[in-house]
């Protein structure tokens, strides 16, 4: 599961991606500095780790992680070629979730590729290129569907009225995140077509320094126009990040953050919202030798969770052993949990929770 940075050229993408992974992206302020994506694997800060590391005290601990891919800038035309063109929403498509870098900073030395700085309307531009590419591949199913629907296959005329719905409504610039369908219609007709304007996305608002938590007039405009999205928006001064990001000495980030107004880096609350914007959850394991978080999709199953780390774990699986994460800490050990009966034996049908901190029994 990956998240991709998207939007236009220059505004910052490439100095986001940096804040967030050790993998160092060329950032430079002039437009396409970015062609190739960048790839990082980003560990996901978690307080809840900490506190086990505490408790346990193994001889390491292990974050979960996600991946963010930073991508070429697009600019309007991009569906048609324009730009960097459309090699670059194809970099978007394979992505889960799209985190979407709005500028809402002004600065005269920083071009911007449209001449002034207007949130609303780069954010337009963006959403307009990756409608007309799902118009695109929507209008190629269509070709496909119609003869049979014609001939009276009436699996083909239910996809051909989905499929017209969706044409409809990219042409009046609604996403197909935006819109209903019954749950059984979308699993057939609509996820396998992997349309881009469906992927979950959350609008990070690049600020200056002085905007870094309360935002500004800028942010207030993108929230107006997100309201009925059900996106989040988050407020990030990418550059000073960046900046603080350079400095070795802990005390000294934590310094400069707090001058800035904020307790923890804005990044790190991004990287937790992306992972849920990936549908993920945790849950840990706890021992000795090795503390570590795990990554599921949200639903997922005991077996499901134990494949995480291994196949035979899922294959062989027999039942799971499960403390909910606040017993663990209330309790403070798993011997103190047993004792007060707050430890689970689930089977193969459990549905893991976040935080559980699970252990496998299975044969292979
Ligand atoms: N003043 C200011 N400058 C910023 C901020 N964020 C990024 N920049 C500068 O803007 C320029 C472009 O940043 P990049 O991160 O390379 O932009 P990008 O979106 O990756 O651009 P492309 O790869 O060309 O699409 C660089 O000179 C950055 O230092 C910010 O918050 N404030
Ligand atoms: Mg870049």
């Amino acid at each position: 599961m990956k998240a991709g940075i998207v939007g236009l050229p220059n505004v910052g993408k490439s100095t986001l991606f940096n804040c967030l992974s050790n993998a160092k992206a060329q950032s430079a302020n002039f437009p396409f500095c970015t062609i190739e994506p960048n790839i990082g694997v980003v560990n996901v800060p978690d307080p809840r780790l900490e506190k086990l590391e505490e408790l346990v005290k193994p001889e390491r601990v292990l974050p979960a992680t996600v991946e963010i891919v930073d991508i070429a800038g697009l600019v309007k035309g991009a569906s048609k070629g324009e730009g960097l063109g459309n090699q670059f929403l194809a970099n978007i498509r394979e992505t889960d979730a799209i985190l979407h870098v709005l500028r809402c900073f002004n600065d005269d030395n920083i071009v911007h590729v449209d001449g002034s700085v207007d949130p609303i309307r780069d954010k337009e531009t963006i959403d307009m290129e990756l409608q007309l590419k799902d118009l695109d591949t929507v209008e190629k199913k269509l070709d496909k569907v119609k003869r049979a629907a014609k001939t009276g296959n009436k699996e083909a005329q239910k996809e051909e009225a989905i499929l017209l719905k969706i044409k409809e409504n990219l042409e009046a610039g609604v996403s197909v995140r935006a819109l209903e369908f019954t749950e059984e219609d979308y699993e057939e007709f609509v996820k396998p077509s992997q349309f881009i304007t469906d992927k979950p996305v959350m609008y990070v608002c690049n600020v200056d320094e002085s905007a870094a938590n309360t935002g500004n007039a800028y942010v207030e405009q993108v929230r107006e126009a997100v309201k009925d999205e059900n996106a989040e928006v988050l407020v990030l001064a990418v550059g000073t990040e960046a900046d603080i990001n350079e400095l070795d000495d802990y005390e000294e980030r934590q310094m400069f953050l707090a001058d800035i107004g904020l307790d923890e880096p804005g990044s790190a609350k991004l990287i937790r919202s992306a992972y849920k914007l990936l549908n993920q959850q945790t849950y840990f394991t706890a021992g000795v030798k090795e503390v570590r978080a795990w990554t599921v999709n949200v639903g997922a199953t005991g077996p499901q969770a134990a494949g995480v780390i291994h196949t035979d774990f899922e294959k062989g699986f027999i039942r799971a052993e499960v403390i909910a994460y606040e017993d663990y800490v209330t309790y403070g050990s798993e011997a103190k949990v047993k004792e007060a009966g707050k430890m689970r034996v689930e089977g193969k049908n459990y549905i893991v929770k976040d935080g559980d901190v699970m252990h496998f029994l299975f044969n292979v």
